[in-house]
This record gives C-alpha cells, structure tokens and sequence, in this order.
C-alpha cells in the first residue's frame, strides 16, 4: 500500500485526488489548514472522511511539515495547495507568493534533506503563459506571466525543474489548465455563472454581475485531470506535462452553453461595460458587467496542447466543454434542490 501525501486536500482537486488514490488503495495523508469555514463540504461530498488521516499543518510553515514527514512514510506528495484565486493574487501578492512559491520549495528541501525516494507533484498552471504569442500552449512555449499567482507559480515550476537536475529528486511539474467541477470554489467564473443563473430562475437572485466576458479558457472536467496527476507519478521517468482539452471558450459562450441547459434564452445588447443579458421570458436584465471585476491585467486567451501527455501517459480527456457545463447545471440543481 502506497502512502500519499496531498496538501491543499479539501479544496476542489484535493477531494477529486483523495477520492481517486483512495480507489487506488492509498493510504492518504490530508494537509489541511484549520480554518473557521465549513472547510471540509468536499470530501464530505465523497464521504471519504472516515478514510483519511488529515494532519493540520500549513504549507508555509517549515517546522509542521517536518513533523509530518518525520511521522509517516510517505511515497508520494501531491502540492496542490495554494492562494488560487488569480483575482485576490493582485490584492495579496506576497501571501500568494509565500504559500505559492516558498511553500513548495520547503517540502522539496524537506524531501531532499530526507535522501529518500519521494516522489513529488507541482500544481503548475497555464496562467505562467500569460499574455502568450504562441497557440496553442505545450510544454516548450516560453512563459509571460502577468499576475502575482503566476510569477509565484513559475518560481516553483523551476524550483521542481532545478531539484529534479541537481538533486536526482522524482519531481514534476503538471501545467493544467482550467478544469472545474461543481466543487469548483464559489469566486471562479464557471461555478459563479451556473450557480447565480440557478438562483435567478428560482428567484433567489436578480443580477449576475461579471467581469471581461471575452477572455477565453479551455476548460476540463477536475475527475479527469487528477488522474493525470496521478499518471504523471507513476511513468518510469520524472517530467513535465500539459494537461488540457484543445478547445477554448470565452466566458460567454460558457453562459450561453449554461442557459441553454437551464432553459433560459438570453439576448445579449449593447456594447462594452454597458452589455447585458435580458432574459427572454421575463424581460429582465440578469447579467452585467461591473468594471470592479475586471483584472489589472488579464490573460485573454489560453488553449492547450497535451499531445505529449497523450501519447507518453496515454491520457486524455473524457468529458469534454457540452458535458462539463450540463454535469455542473444539473449537480448545482441537485445540490440546492432547486428546479427548473
Ligand atoms: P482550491 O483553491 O480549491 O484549493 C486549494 C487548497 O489549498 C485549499 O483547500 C486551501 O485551503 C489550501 N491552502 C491554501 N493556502 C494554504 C496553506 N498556506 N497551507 C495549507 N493549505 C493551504 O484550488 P484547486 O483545488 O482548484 O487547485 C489545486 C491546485 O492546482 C492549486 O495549487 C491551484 O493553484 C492549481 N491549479 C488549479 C487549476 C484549476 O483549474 N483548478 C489549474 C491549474 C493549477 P483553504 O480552503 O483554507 O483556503
Ligand atoms: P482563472 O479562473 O483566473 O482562469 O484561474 P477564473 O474562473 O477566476 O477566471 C476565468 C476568466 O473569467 C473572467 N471573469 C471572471 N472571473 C471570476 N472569477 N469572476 C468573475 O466575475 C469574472 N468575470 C469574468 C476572468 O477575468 C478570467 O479571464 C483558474 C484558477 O483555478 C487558477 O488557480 C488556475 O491556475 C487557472 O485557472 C488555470
């Protein structure tokens, strides 16, 4: 039985992970942070708490994560722990920066101080790309971030690249993209949309106000992209991987594909800040656009090419965009009891 140790563990891929290693016959190790919300909601979800050893620790603390690493015998960890929300990064830039970048540099000096075989997993992201020049994305395309979250996370993407060379350590990075679930956090822009468009036909909300609703995104489903993690852990060589679909979508096309599952026709007018969506039935204005969401900088465009996953890891996606926006549509009714 492998032991494995996957840091931000109640957060949307860490219950995804946990979830599928469990199915794997892992023994799991949680590191979560205490914290006053109803933190734990997700692996609740799976009802895998029973299942799990969670160790309250923190990822910026060095003296916690030794102890943890003292106390078991762990094969593999999985760093998904982090600031995520690329908004709040402009805000908070040097918490982003000590979870983001120091945190994983810790545990990789953890692991090299040990001298044993550890094998270890960066969440890297396609944010590093920022404002690119090539499209779509694969593992050579050279990085522009744009974003406080992505210049912490390009630091650790080289730390795992300087450890693997210098240090003979099983450490790789997998660059993914968006990928979403209705776990996915209440702030980001899929779960956000479904779950506001829910409420506005069950007149629990009037308005969904968004932001620049023309970035592009290729997004996939969380389920498929753990499993990659987990692929890239055990091919005989330690690497570098995109993980992505191949197909991008603005944020638009995203309510449009939601609406047309929850059976709201939306027409779109005007221009600029000033767009909105009325919906046809009641006339009303449900979307809008509110210039304080919008990003001091923003990555417009971002699509993928994980051929090199493909053909080494044999992985690909299963659910592709019609069938990650309806999963979401019809979880979110079903969690809310809400109907349509
Ligand atoms: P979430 O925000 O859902 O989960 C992150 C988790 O990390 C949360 O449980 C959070 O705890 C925890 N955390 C934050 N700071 C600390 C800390 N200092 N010590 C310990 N735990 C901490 O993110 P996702 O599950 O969506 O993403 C997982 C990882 O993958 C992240 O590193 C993210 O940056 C990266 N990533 C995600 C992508 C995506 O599309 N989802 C794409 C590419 C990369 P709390 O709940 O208390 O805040
Ligand atoms: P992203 O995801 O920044 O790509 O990072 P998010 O869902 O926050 O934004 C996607 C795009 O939607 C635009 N947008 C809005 N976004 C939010 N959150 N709220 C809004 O109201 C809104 N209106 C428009 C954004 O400007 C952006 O263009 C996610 C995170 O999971 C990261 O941790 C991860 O590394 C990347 O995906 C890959």
């Amino acid at each position: 039985m492998k032991t494995a140790l996957i840091t931000g563990i109640a957060g949307q891929d860490g219950s995804y992970l946990a979830d599928f290693l469990i199915k794997k016959n892992y023994k799991i190790i949680g590191l979560d942070r205490r914290s006053s919300r109803d933190y734990q909601s997700r692996l609740e979800h799976f009802k895998i708490k029973d299942k799990i050893i969670l160790e309250y620790s923190d990822i910026t603390e060095n003296s916690s994560l030794e102890r943890i690493f003292n106390k078991y015998k762990i094969d593999e960890v999985y760093n998904l722990a982090a600031q995520s929300f690329v908004a709040s990064s402009f805000l908070t830039p040097i918490t982003t920066t000590e979870i983001n970048s120091l945190g994983p540099l810790k545990i990789l000096e953890i692991i090299r101080n040990k001298k044993k075989k550890i094998k270890f997993y960066q969440a890297s992201t396609s944010e590093m790309y920022g404002e690119t020049i090539q499209i779509p994305q694969n593992e050579n395309t050279p990085f522009n971030p744009i974003s406080p979250y992505a210049i912490s996370k390009l630091f650790s993407y080289y730390c795992v690249k300087s450890y693997r060379k210098a240090f003979k350590i099983f450490a790789c990075n997998g660059i993914l993209f968006n990928h979403e679930s209705s776990l996915r956090g209440n702030e980001f822009v899929t779960k956000k949309i479904i779950s506001s468009l829910v409420k506005i036909i069950n007149c629990k909300q009037k308005v969904l106000f968004l932001g620049n609703i023309y970035s592009k995104r290729d997004w996939g489903f969380a389920g498929d992209y753990v499993e990659a993690m987990w692929k890239i852990m055990q091919y005989k060589e330690p690497d570098d991987y995109v993980i992505s679909t191949g197909k991008q979508f603005s944020i638009k096309e995203f309510i449009n594909t939601a609406a047309k599952f929850l059976k709201i026709r939306i027409v779109w007018k005007y221009k600029g800040i000033n767009e909105v969506g009325i919906d046809r039935k009641t006339n009303k204005e449900i979307i809008k656009i509110d210039k304080k969401l919008f990003r001091p900088n923003e990555v417009d465009s971002l699509i993928g090419d994980s051929r090199k996953a493909k053909k080494i890891l044999k992985w690909k996606p299963k659910i592709n965009f019609k069938n990650l926006v309806k999963k979401m549509c019809v979880e979110e009714l079903e969690q809310f009891n809400y109907k349509i």
